[in-house]
């Protein structure tokens, strides 16, 4: 039996929607692997079209907790990061990732900001330069296309994406620091939906790409990068463990899509968390 993984997963959670940390939890879990979360917010409900949700900033928390688990000497196998609540907190996190990184340990930001062209409510036009210095210390960045024009201050442009574009934006944003590069919501055409991943070492650009349901479904580039991270936690390539985390999230939107209901409260991931599970049987 090998030693069980961990990772400190620093996030909002939103009490409703599916997303965040009530996606990072079961996700990570399910994959055999403990989740420390660190509460960046406490929301009732995400930010994405839903007004008159409760917002509880939990900046000053954070170091509190972080020095606490190093005086248990608590080791952390990766350190995966989202959605943060403050301007503030784009330091405090830089900070929290130089003290708990040991030479082992994998770091992956997803720089949650925006999508669909927009930087989500209440964020700052100078978050994306701040979140750019944040993206320099990962070993993975997680970005949606959206992301990536902020973080590379270019243009943002509706898809459909060809190679070209998609290899500006992976090889531009392997510029800022980490050594690999995992672009979701990347549609080549109008019938495949997936991610484009680069391994800045060796070059290789992968694509994992599943089928595509039109609307917008929220929560679900932060169920691909929990299960990305767990993927690769187990031991899965870049491309694997992309492949596994675009058909994850694929049939939580395909499922979700059947059921017809409100999407803003997210997609129904939970029905497919046994056959998740059944693909780290081996490696737990
Ligand atoms: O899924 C991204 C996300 C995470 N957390 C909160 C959000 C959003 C997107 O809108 O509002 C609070």
């Amino acid at each position: 039996m090998s030693v069980q993984k961990r990772v400190a997963a620093v996030h909002d959670l939103s009490c409703v929607g599916k997303c965040s940390l009530t996606a990072a939890l079961p996700v990570i879990s399910a994959a055999g692997i403990e989740v420390c979360p660190v509460p960046t917010a406490v929301l009732s409900t995400h930010t994405g079209g839903i007004t008159g949700y409760t917002y509880r900033d939990m900046t000053d928390e954070i170091m509190p907790i972080i020095n606490h688990w190093l005086s248990l000497g608590l080791k952390f196998d990766a350190v995966y990061t989202g959605y943060l609540g403050s301007f503030r907190q784009l330091g405090i996190v830089s900070e929290l990732i130089d003290k708990l990184r040991g030479p082992d340990t994998l770091v992956v930001v997803d720089p949650v900001m925006a999508d669909n062209g927009r930087l989500y409510t209440g964020f700052s036009r100078d978050f994306p330069a701040g979140m750019r210095s944040l993206c320099q210390k990962a070993d993975i960045i997680v970005p949606n296309i959206t992301e990536a024009c902020f973080l590379l201050d270019i243009p943002y442009k509706p898809g459909p994406y060809d190679d070209a574009f998609l290899r500006e934006l992976l090889f531009g944003l392997a510029q800022l620091g980490p050594k690999q590069v995992v672009l979701t919501g990347v549609y080549p055409d109008g019938g495949r939906y997936g991610a484009a991943c680069l391994d800045a070492v060796t070059g290789r650009v992968d694509y994992a790409l599943t089928g595509r349901v039109e609307g917008i479904y929220h929560g679900t580039g932060d169920l691909f990068a929990s299960a990305l991270t767990a993927a690769l936690l187990n031991g899965r390539t870049l491309a694997d463990a992309a492949f596994i985390a675009a058909e994850f999230t694929y049939e939580s939107i395909e499922r979700t899509r059947q059921a017809g209901t409100d999407v803003r409260f997210g997609v129904n991931f939970e029905a497919g968390l046994a056959r998740f599970a059944s693909l780290f049987h081996d490696s737990v």
